[in-house]
């Protein structure tokens, strides 16, 4: 058995080295990957692990102030992470070492602040050596996030940090076996304890941590680690915390531009057609919405239908993709994420479960040199070292692919051989259906991995063509699939008034419940917009009827409706429009503060009468960029309008990079009237939006 396996991997070599070393094979265009960038982008999906002390505290950024003792996980299992990330076919884990917070997952010989000075093992743990011998259990790889950003720090700021963190960096790479990735995150500089100082630090990322010394002694130690983010990295983030990259995807960067500052990371969804350096993009994105865990989330994870458009927008459009799962108070991967990523990697098996390709007629109008070595051929037999190629300075071509009977398909997915660098333009697809050719998709880059999406066609033949490349053509694959229809879930929106309104594509019809029960055909069947006022938990799914498929279950939680909710007052801002942060329309905003008032700023609600509160959500901007967005809040209750009591404070952590809803509680009090002040904020001006104001009952 063994011997056949080597036999089978040398002829695999053989005919890679082949298809290389022939003296017709096409020549490398543009910058190319390193082998360790082209391992790694074959792994296409990967973990990632947010837990600290901030899975304690409930925060997403902490201060540098909580006690290490605050880290106490009651049923930690790290083997439980790593079996739930083998079981969705990802095939590695980054671990967060260290978050902004400065606590560490291992006992650094460099700190106090880590899991020594934890109750957690009596101090004797250390997760990364758990996890590192965890993955190698289930054959997964093992990566590392160090923040660079360190709250906690004394010293930040001057270059005895910069010594620390590299001594970090040499603990992380040398005593836990090989890192495939170092993860540096952005964010760098700003408020924190700082030893005490509690004060706020800037710095200038791109100098200070003199980021190719930095590069110099990991690449000593671990030449096999592939490291992410600021430095002149070898991949970089796809410029959001959503997980998915622009349709056209470079893996190509102006990395110089980059470095001197010259970048908007919105270039990043992207990348650079021109770049001069092959830096792949990688769309991280947490399954909830924020990237530690937090109990209140239980019920916001990612719906089927997002997490479904994820993989199709980062792994179906040249990134890769890593999937934050953040591990609970206990230390396990919560039951709420692991039933969604059950439900994900089922819809994702059964999308790319049977190939269409393989076995057609395949025939082209240039076979480079007329070499069978480079024949379309090679774009179907499942060995991803061949390839089709045309000749020098042939940069359109068409493949055509015929089937035996009319064969229906919905899924395309085409591969470029990056070794020899990424160079197509543009390409078009086109069915042959009823014996005409129908143009089902016109589209721009591929690289490493595209995947279309389309509706269902019957064709009897499938035409690929490239329209536009730098250089001339070197495809390793082309595959269809039929997968089966996705019916996406119901939405669903109440107004000011507490009017419901739920909404499918046309055709579908939708059930719903309004007592927490799951949804059936025997439900209640929406036929038009409907008033409920009180405080429910709706819940909806969207059946089609042609195919009787139904829909994953939208849930929907709603208070009281804000029918007697009235602004009271607010200290700026455009008086008639106001209304739009107590609309129910988390679409709709309004701005308060310019340059003659300055932050902070506050706006007062009665809510009609006295209710029983345990917090409040402020529902930022959510679309585009330059948002303008709260960072730092205070928010106070009254029952009469004239004593004000403070119920919480603070910061909105990592809103910049993630502008999620902000939710905070506090213990429950009974109240009429609520005041939320914008303290500080993130954007040009002094001017910051507010889309919503909820609050928690
Ligand atoms: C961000 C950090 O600030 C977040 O806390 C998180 O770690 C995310 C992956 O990167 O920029």
């Amino acid at each position: 058995m063994k011997n056949i396996f080597f036999a089978l991997c040398f002829l695999s070599f053989v005919s890679t080295i082949a298809a290389q070393e022939k003296t017709n094979a096409p020549q490398p265009f543009g910058p190319l990957p390193s082998q360790k960038q082209v391992d790694w982008q074959e792994m296409e999906f990967y973990a990632f692990i947010h837990f600290s002390l901030n899975t304690f505290t409930n925060k997403e950024w902490g201060y540098g102030d909580e006690s290490p003792q605050l880290f106490n996980p009651t049923a930690l299992d790290v083997r439980q992470w790593a079996k739930v990330v083998k079981e969705a076919g990802m095939k590695g884990i980054i671990l967060v070492a260290k978050h902004h917070d400065g606590f560490c997952l291992w006992p650094s010989a460099f700190t106090e602040r880590s899991v020594k000075n934890s109750p957690w093992k009596n101090g004797k743990g250390d997760v990364i050596k758990e996890l590192a011998a965890a993955c190698k259990e289930y054959n997964l790889k093992l990566g590392l996030y160090l923040s660079p950003w360190d709250r906690n720090r004394a010293d930040y700021g001057k270059q005895e940090y910069v010594s620390y963190f590299r001594n970090q960096l040499k603990e992380l790479l040398t005593n836990y076996g090989d890192v495939f990735e170092m993860w540096f995150d952005g964010a760098n500089g700003g408020d924190g304890y700082y030893g005490g100082a509690n004060e706020t630090r800037k710095i200038n990322t791109l100098e200070y941590y003199d980021w190719d010394e930095t590069y110099k002694l990991i690449y000593k130690i671990a030449p096999k680690t592939l490291v992410w983010g600021i430095g002149p990295s070898e991949a970089r983030w796809i410029g959001n915390e959503e997980g998915f990259a622009n349709a056209t995807n470079w893996s190509l960067l102006r990395q110089k531009d980059d470095l001197a500052g010259k970048v908007h990371y919105s270039e990043f969804m992207s990348g650079h057609e021109d770049g001069e350096k092959w830096v792949p993009g990688e769309a991280d994105v947490s399954i909830r919405p924020g990237w530690f865990y937090h109990e209140v989330e239980d019920d916001k994870v990612r719906s089927l239908d997002e997490m479904v458009d994820i993989y199709y927008k980062s792994i179906g459009r040249n990134a890769t993709l890593l999937l934050n799962l953040p591990p609970d108070k206990r230390g396990l991967i919560n039951e709420h994420d692991i039933r969604r990523l059950k439900e994900f990697t089922a819809v994702i098996q059964s999308d790319f479960k049977t190939e269409l390709l393989a076995g057609t007629k395949v025939t082209t109008d240039n076979i480079r040199a007329n070499d069978d070595t480079f024949s379309a051929n090679k774009l179907i037999d499942g060995d991803k070292n061949t390839y089709w190629a045309t000749d020098d300075g042939v940069k359109t071509a068409a493949v055509v692919f015929e089937f035996d009977t009319p064969t229906a398909i919905n899924r395309l997915l085409l591969q470029e051989y990056i070794q020899l660098g990424q160079r197509i333009k543009a390409f078009t697809v086109e069915a042959k259906v009823d014996g005409k050719w129908k143009t089902i998709a016109n589209e721009t880059t591929i690289g490493y991995k595209r995947i279309l999406r389309f509706d269902r066609v019957f064709a009897s033949a499938l035409r690929v063509s490239i329209t536009d490349a730098k250089a001339s053509i070197v495809l390793s694959n082309i595959q269809a699939f039929n997968a089966p229809t996705f019916v996406r879930i119901p939405e669903i929106n109440r107004d000011k008034n507490g009017e419901l309104t739920i909404k499918s594509e046309p055709g579908n019809r939708i059930y719903y419940t309004v007592d927490g029960s799951v949804p059936t055909l025997k439900s209640t069947l929406y036929k038009a917009p409907f008033r409920y006022n009180k405080a429910v938990q709706i819940k909806a799914i969207a059946v089609d009827t042609l195919e009787n498929r139904s829909s994953a279950v939208q849930t929907a939680q709603y208070g009281m409706s804000k029918e007697k909710w009235k602004i009271l007052s607010a200290s700026s801002g455009d008086m008639n429009s106001v209304v739009r942060i107590i609309d129910g329309n988390p679409a709709t905003g309004w701005s308060f503060g310019d340059d003659n008032h300055k932050l902070p700023q506050e706006v007062c609600i009665d809510m009609g009468k006295l209710i029983s509160i345990k917090g409040f959500s402020y529902v930022p901007q959510q679309v585009g960029n330059n948002l303008d967005l709260i960072s730092n809040y205070e928010f106070y209750t009254s029952v009469d309008h004239t004593k004000w009591i403070k119920r919480s404070e603070g910061e909105f952590s990592n809103i910049k990079n993630n502008p999620i809803e902000q939710i905070k509680l506090f213990s429950a009090v009974k109240v009429r009237y609520i005041k939320f002040v914008a303290k500080a904020g993130i954007g040009k001006g002094n001017s910051v939006t507010i889309c919503e104001i909820n609050v928690i009952e």
